[in-house]
């Protein structure tokens, strides 16, 4: 690492990020998988779909949410390993204390990344770089599996520094340097800027985050409806979003993918009947009022991959709900179904904010 102090101006947020988790602690535990192509997956003769795999694999064109049976054909020298999730939450909640010693002020993202607000800290005479670096250190020592960190002064560029010099590395860009770095970033890392969106992007040929300077807000908005204003902002590396420390959590669901594809009607009501009596199993567990509910949604997974949701507004939570809305947009299935899901949408605002639990998948 490059050590010369840079300067910081305004604040100083980490973002860590642990390197091919799942298979980099399943690795750890069973040495003989080193230097072997590694995913933590589902079975391939149950259609189970990969949660990550080492960076090796990776070379094969493997990812996570690849059908396992895909990954096993591109590649052939593939160990599949089962997924022990209890294994990674014990191992997650441990290695995030670590952080503690950094700062008060974090937000878990999920079971493997963390932002750490240090523009307060006096440790390592309050640079940053020295401090993620000591960070990664301790992970290393500690846990026997790397990660990777980016440092910058926002949440958005700090985010896109981790993931720049993936796996085992880390980034640093300073107050001066956000307006050219990220002028050159491509506008997937943008946040909401999904397949849908980039695919828009590319129609107005646009790639990187420069070639959308030419618009407006409202011209932005116009093309990306209310996300259009915020995107004005990111795209020039403004991100005024604060470290949340209780996140609330949003939605809570459950969801299914089928052994065999479903394809009538009433094999999407039966298994909706079942998802259901599972989500208020889920609810009580983790002691979440279905009083709360705002909207409920029904999430569908094709066989192509192709996924679409439906929401209704709802403030009696019960089966019919569910099955009304079913009703009221499928009349017919068009395709054979690999998954179905079930959840609802809290309320927010009436003092009723619950702990969001990153260690409650
Ligand atoms: P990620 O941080 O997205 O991926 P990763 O840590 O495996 O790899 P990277 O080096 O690129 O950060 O996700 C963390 C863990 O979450 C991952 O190890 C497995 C799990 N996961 C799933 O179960 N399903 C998914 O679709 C993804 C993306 C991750
Ligand atoms: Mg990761």
């Amino acid at each position: 690492m490059n050590q010369t102090s840079k300067l910081w101006k305004t604040r100083k947020i980490i973002h860590v990020d642990m390197d091919s988790f799942f298979a980099s602690i399943e690795i750890r535990d069973k040495p003989s998988l080193q230097n072997k192509p590694v995913a933590v997956a589902g079975k391939a003769d149950e259609r189970g779909v990969l949660t990550t795999c080492n960076y090796i694999a990776r070379k094969f064109g493997l990812h996570s949410a690849m059908p396992t049976k895909r990954a096993v054909q591109l590649c052939k020298d593939l160990v599949v390993v089962p997924v022990n999730i209890e294994k990674y939450k014990k191992e997650s909640s441990e290695i995030f204390k670590i952080f503690k010693c950094y700062s008060k002020k974090i937000e878990p993202v999920s079971i493997d990344e963390a932002y750490i607000d240090v523009t307060d800290s006096d440790y390592c005479s309050g640079n940053p770089e020295i401090m993620a670096s000591q960070i990664r250190s301790c992970i290393e020592k500690d846990f026997g599996i790397t990660a990777s960190a980016g440092i910058s002064i926002n949440k958005l560029i700090s985010k896109i520094c981790s993931d720049w010099k993936k796996p085992n590395n880390q980034f640093s860009i300073c107050d001066y340097e956000v307006s050219s770095f990220i002028k050159n970033v491509n506008l997937k890392k943008i946040p909401g800027i999904g397949k849908v969106n980039f695919e828009k992007c590319k129609s107005l040929n646009m790639k990187v985050c420069e070639d959308m300077y030419r618009y407006s807000s409202d011209d932005l908005s116009k093309f990306f409806g209310s996300y259009g204003g915020n995107l004005y902002e990111l795209i020039r590396g403004i991100d005024h979003r604060d470290i949340e420390t209780n996140r609330a959590r949003k939605s809570i669901s459950v969801e299914d993918t089928f052994i065999k594809d479903i394809k009538t009607i009433e094999e999407c009501k039966k298994n909706i009947s079942c998802l259901y009596k599972k989500l208020i199993l889920r609810c009580q567990n983790l002691k979440i009022s279905i009083g709360l509910t705002k909207e409920i949604f029904i999430k569908i997974k094709f066989n192509n991959f192709e996924t679409t949701t439906r929401q209704a507004k709802c403030n009696n939570l019960n089966l019919d709900q569910y099955i009304k809305l079913f009703d009221s947009n499928i009349d017919k299935i068009t395709r054979p179904i690999r998954l179905l899901g079930v959840g609802f949408t809290l309320k927010q605002d009436n003092g009723n904010i619950l702990q969001y639990d990153i260690f409650d998948r």
